[in-house]
């Protein structure tokens, strides 16, 4: 390829005329502030970002504005002369207790949020996915018919087992895999995080989730329940290597009956060939 081909081709790459990708949901509205929430409880972790939010922005304006009226007023000007101070006490006190107290009220909040939402216990009724994260993309794992995911673990992973699943469990005779995210809504789904290489992350601003996937670990305190029909992007949010930009799946959240029948038609599709074996 001649020199000039090449500045040209890096030139449109770094202006963003890349290939097109598949694109989950545009977002029209509200751009400037997180998606819309669209699960249950999501509402309380808006709460603490909002308070954190305008609490910034308060302190932002005031400090600023402090800065900036005594920049003007203690400037360098003929007749007046710089003074030492000493401090003051009763400022230093006041303004070491009230962070203080803000810093805690966060804490606590925090973590009463984070207990309410992954403390409860995961509901007979759950729909559970394994969810295998590696250099660069997602792999799913669902139950099957017998609604119950085979054992797994992270020193079985091989280049044809990418699940690491034990193959001597019954439960795992019937599990079926995709490439994609699908579940339903109304429902709460349980996803077990998992990651065959590196440190890798499940982000889904809708879901208000984030947790990491840590290699030679199960996170299974990940829970939520999703409130209507859309089509989302999971994209990782660690960088992990080269590929990191393009680690991403679709997620499909659909009504309980069209769930039921992707769900039948795949776990069908895992039954027949296992019986063709
Ligand atoms: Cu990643």
């Amino acid at each position: 390829m001649s020199l000039l081909l090449r500045i040209t081709a890096l030139c449109l790459l770094l202006l963003g005329f890349s290939a097109p990708v598949a694109q989950a949901e545009t977002r029209t509205d509200n751009l400037y502030w997180a998606p819309e929430n669209i699960t249950v409880g999501g509402e309380k972790i808006d709460g603490i970002l909002n308070f954190i939010f305008w609490l910034t922005l308060v302190v932002f304006v005031a400090t600023q504005g402090v800065y900036i009226i005594y920049l003007i007023k203690y400037r360098r000007r003929p007749g007046h002369k710089a003074h030492y101070s000493h401090g003051n006490n009763t400022l230093e006190f006041w303004w070491t207790i009230i962070p203080t107290a803000i810093f805690l009220t966060l804490a606590i909040w925090g973590n009463r949020v984070w207990n309410e939402l992954t403390a409860s216990p995961i509901p007979p009724d759950a729909v559970s996915v394994d969810i295998v994260s590696y250099q660069f993309g997602w792999d799913f794992r669902y139950a099957g018919a017998d609604n119950k995911l085979g054992d797994c673990a992270a020193n079985l992973f091989s280049m044809d087992n990418k699940f690491g699943v034990n193959q001597n469990d019954p439960a795992a005779k019937d599990d079926f895999t995709a490439t994609e995210l699908v579940i339903p809504f109304g429902k709460t789904v349980h996803v077990l995080l998992r990651s065959r290489d590196v440190i890798h992350s499940f982000y889904v601003p809708s879901f208000r989730l984030y947790q990491d996937c840590v290699p030679g670990r199960t996170i299974k305190w990940v829970q939520f329940n999703a409130t209507r029909p859309a089509e989302l992007e999971l994209a990782c949010s660690q960088l992990c290597g080269t590929g990191h930009y393009n680690m991403k799946a679709k997620i499909r959240i659909l009504p309980q009956a069209e769930f039921d029948k992707w769900y039948a038609e795949k776990s069908a599709a895992a039954k027949a060939a296992l019986a063709g074996l």
